[in-house]
């Protein structure tokens, strides 16, 4: 979208279910944060508890009356609903306030598009846009003839849509095969640093996860209070101490009804995830709602499938709650919770050895060096090792292959099945 820096922005909450009043005040919060983070100024805001979705309007006719009068006293040039607009919905209100009109997707899509640097976040962000566009773009072409001056509400002939639509098709089309490249291209790569730790940081947007990668690695990385900072994957090495270190990748956040055509472009760069030998979940502290914050996070990672993935809980920013809530809270989560959790802060590196103590412990769960002897001249076995696994130590004595190895428990339960290769010692992991 083209849209100025200075646009005047309306917000419109008009939650369904009967939800409280502070959740009610969280979601429109976020919200205006959304805006702003698009390059927005909030104006003002409306709302309304709805029992049922107008069709036409969403909200009741009553209320989209009064919308019309703060919008042309406050001179409104953006109304953005936190609720998914139909296509036709869309379009009504846009014709109904003569001003333009998202929905929060449309926001989240249009920061996306604003944020993206590398060739494939472009590419991926582009692709949902087109296909959030499709059923819409009736009314994106209104939005083209007032920004150009065009006269009253007057959208393209039909010949002219049916060309448009025939145009994003294709367009739809080739991304989707250009990602797909890429994917090849990336699973590859992911599959020679297979030998190492590989640690995924996931979470809420703003919960800290790359200040969190900038402390423990030492690296210069973007930091900023604002949602979806980072969208393209950073990796970096982090020291764990007694000479062990992981790879450990930075995310894009997750929000509260992410588009799910986002999502399904995304799809690939957060399937990497599951690479990852176990993943560390940020959850900002600090925030009164973190539990719904969590539980965004735990259904994005349901809908990839990995909800049993080995996790560690960090619960970042300690700095910024009280001595007393932060008592409270070591106690909640000693009682209720089954994953690891530890309590640090990005912003005090002492805080982080606890992380990071956590982190090897995993590892050395998650890894095992032994030494293996089997039949010389098993190709499909060494390369097996030498693609997924360290092979620290190899010598031959005619008939047999002696190694050193350092492979995930997973590849070693699978070799050790085989007659054909024999334990001959396990080493303590160092
Ligand atoms: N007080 C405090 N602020 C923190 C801490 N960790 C991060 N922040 C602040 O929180 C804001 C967001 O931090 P980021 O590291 O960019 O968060 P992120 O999770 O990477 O966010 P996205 O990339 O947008 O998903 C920044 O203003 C940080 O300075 C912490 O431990 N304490
Ligand atoms: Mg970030």
């Amino acid at each position: 979208m083209n849209r100025e820096a200075s646009d005047r922005i309306l917000l419109v909450g008009a939650p369904l279910k009967a939800i409280g009043n502070r959740e009610m005040e969280s979601h429109l919060l976020e919200l205006s944060r959304l805006a702003v983070a698009a390059g927005g100024e909030v104006i003002d805001t409306l709302t309304q508890r709805i029992t049922k979705r107008n069709p036409r309007f969403l909200i009741g006719k009553g209320k989209m009356e009064e919308l019309a009068i703060k919008v042309s006293n406050s001179r409104v040039d953006l109304v953005i609903f936190d609720d998914e607009l139909t296509p036709l919905q869309g379009k009504s209100i846009e014709d109904y306030l003569e001003v333009r009109v998202m929905d929060r997707s449309e926001l989240i899509l249009d920061i996306f598009a604003k944020r993206a640097r590398s060739r494939e976040a472009k590419m991926q962000v582009e692709l949902a846009q087109l296909q959030y566009l499709m059923p819409r773009l009736r009314r994106m072409w209104t939005h083209l003839s007032r920004i150009r001056g065009g006269i009253g509400l007057r959208g393209p002939g039909e010949t002219q849509l049916e060309t448009d639509r025939r145009l994003i098709g294709r367009r739809i089309a080739t991304l989707g095969k250009r990602i797909e490249t890429l994917n090849v291209a990336r699973s590859n790569r992911r599959k020679a640093r297979k030998g190492e730790f590989q640690v995924a940081l996931v979470g809420y947007t703003n919960a800290g996860k790359s200040s969190l990668l900038k402390a423990l690695s030492n690296k210069d990385i973007l930091v900023e209070n604002r949602l979806f900072s980072t969208l393209d994957s950073k990796i970096r090495t982090v020291e764990l101490g007694d000479g062990f270190e992981a790879m450990v990748t930075d995310t894009v956040g997750f929000i509260r009804k992410l588009p799910h055509h986002l999502v399904a472009s995304f799809r690939s760069t957060l399937e990497g995830i599951r690479e990852a030998n176990m993943l560390i979940h940020v959850i900002d502290a600090s925030q009164s709602d973190w539990t719904s914050q969590r539980a965004v996070v735990d259904d994005v990672l349901n809908t990839l499938d990995l909800k049993d993935f080995p996790q560690i809980l960090v619960f970042n920013k300690i700095d910024s709650i009280k001595r007393q809530e932060l008592i409270d809270l070591k106690h909640l989560i000693r009682e209720q919770e089954v994953t690891a959790a530890v309590f640090v802060s990005a912003h005090r590196e002492s805080s982080l050895e606890i992380l990071k103590t956590a982190m090897r412990s995993h590892l050395q769960g998650s890894f095992r060096h032994m030494s293996l002897r089997m039949r010389a001249g098993d190709g499909e076995t060494l390369a097996m090792l030498h693609e997924s696994g360290e092979i620290l130590n190899q010598e031959y004595d005619g008939q047999y292959t002696s190694l050193e190895v350092r492979i995930s428990q997973k590849l070693a339960g699978r070799l050790l099945k085989s007659d054909d290769i024999i334990l001959i010692k396990e080493h303590v992991l160092a």
